[in-house]
């Protein structure tokens, strides 16, 4: 016979699993708002998260907007609150400007978690700041990316001249700590000066354009680091044009499919790919495990596939560049 503190307890038991199950048979919507729509790597990123919604029979709603801007994002993330998703996962376009419109998002109950780029410091459920609401942040490490990125450049350079940073706009996450963690780490090559950054607004022609300046300006410039997929693009776009392909040497951030020709003609020495299906998949995992009571870690870090002409060739490495 079962004391009549077992019985409670396996009626407890039996209660928590008929919850869970009930909760698992509710079809989840979760919206996944993208840094903007057009950019290899967050098509790759909704492929995981359409995946990871499949495998837990979950809805996934991809809605962004045209151009990587707050002033574009809001309206967009505000459209989606208006629709009561279960759950949020959204790339903020900026540290700052985010804070309140997502907090909205939060005070209406709606669990969110920020993929690719963070609010505020990154640092979620500390109880401290306006900024901590985020259940969490899953992405690369993009001060690790950053100083791949310096070590690898220094080397195609000898370790000496000038270089520069190719970047997207100050107040984005992921940008500001990829420089940061190129500019920290070059510290360690004294021969080499890292001349000052170049800021695209993510947009590639403007990022060739001034490559060309930098480099009318300094004939003997060595380098560059494109900081994300468009930067990259328009500065190996700005060698090429100015005939110095080779010349001057390019390491890039992320992997679109022309970067495979890029690194096969010698325009591009390297490129750092992220894993955006992988922050898509799991994104979708954590939103999936809070709704149905499970806590989740407050960050999760995806990692990184380093291509250059060794090994673009050998399929374990070339999955890993974007979809189109
Ligand atoms: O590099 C990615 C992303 O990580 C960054 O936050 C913004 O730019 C990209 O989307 C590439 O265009």
């Amino acid at each position: 016979f079962l004391k009549a503190s077992a019985v409670a307890s396996l009626a407890t038991g039996v209660a928590a699993i008929a919850g869970s199950a009930k909760a698992q048979d509710k079809k989840f919507t979760i919206a996944l708002i993208p840094g903007l729509t057009t950019d290899a790597f967050y098509i790759t990123m909704r492929k995981g998260a359409e995946a990871a919604a499949k495998a837990v029979g979950a809805t996934l709603v991809f809605q962004g907007a045209p151009d990587f801007n707050p002033v574009t994002q809001v309206p967009v993330l505000d459209a989606v609150i208006a629709k009561k998703p279960d759950a949020i996962l959204i790339a903020p376009t900026d540290k700052d400007q985010l804070i309140q419109p997502l907090k909205k998002a939060a005070d209406a109950g709606i669990p969110v978690i920020t993929v690719d780029t963070f609010i505020g410091t990154g640092v979620y459920q500390t109880g401290k700041g306006d900024a901590d609401f985020p259940l969490a942040y899953i992405a690369s490490d993009n001060l690790l990316g950053g100083a791949i990125a310096a070590r690898a450049l220094a080397k195609a350079v000898g370790e000496k001249g000038k270089v520069y940073v190719s970047n997207v706009k100050p107040g984005i996450s992921t940008t500001d700590q990829r420089e940061q963690g190129f500019k920290d780490e070059m510290k360690k090559y004294p021969n080499i000066t890292v001349l000052d950054t170049q800021y695209n607004d993510d947009d590639a022609n403007k990022a060739a354009s001034q490559l060309q300046a930098v480099y009318a300006r300094n004939s003997d410039l060595d380098g560059v680091f494109g900081a994300n997929l468009f930067s990259a693009l328009g500065a190996a776009n700005g060698v090429q044009q100015a005939g110095q392909t080779g010349k001057i040497r390019v390491v890039a951030f992320d992997a679109p499919t022309t970067i495979v020709d890029n690194i096969n003609s010698g325009l591009v020495d390297l490129a750092i790919a992220q894993h955006p299906a992988e922050i898509g998949y799991f994104g979708v995992m954590a939103a999936y495990a809070h709704l149905t009571g499970n806590s989740i870690p407050t960050a999760i870090g995806t990692g990184f596939t380093v291509i250059d002409k060794s090994n673009v060739a050998d399929k374990n490495v070339a999955k890993f560049i974007y979809s189109d």
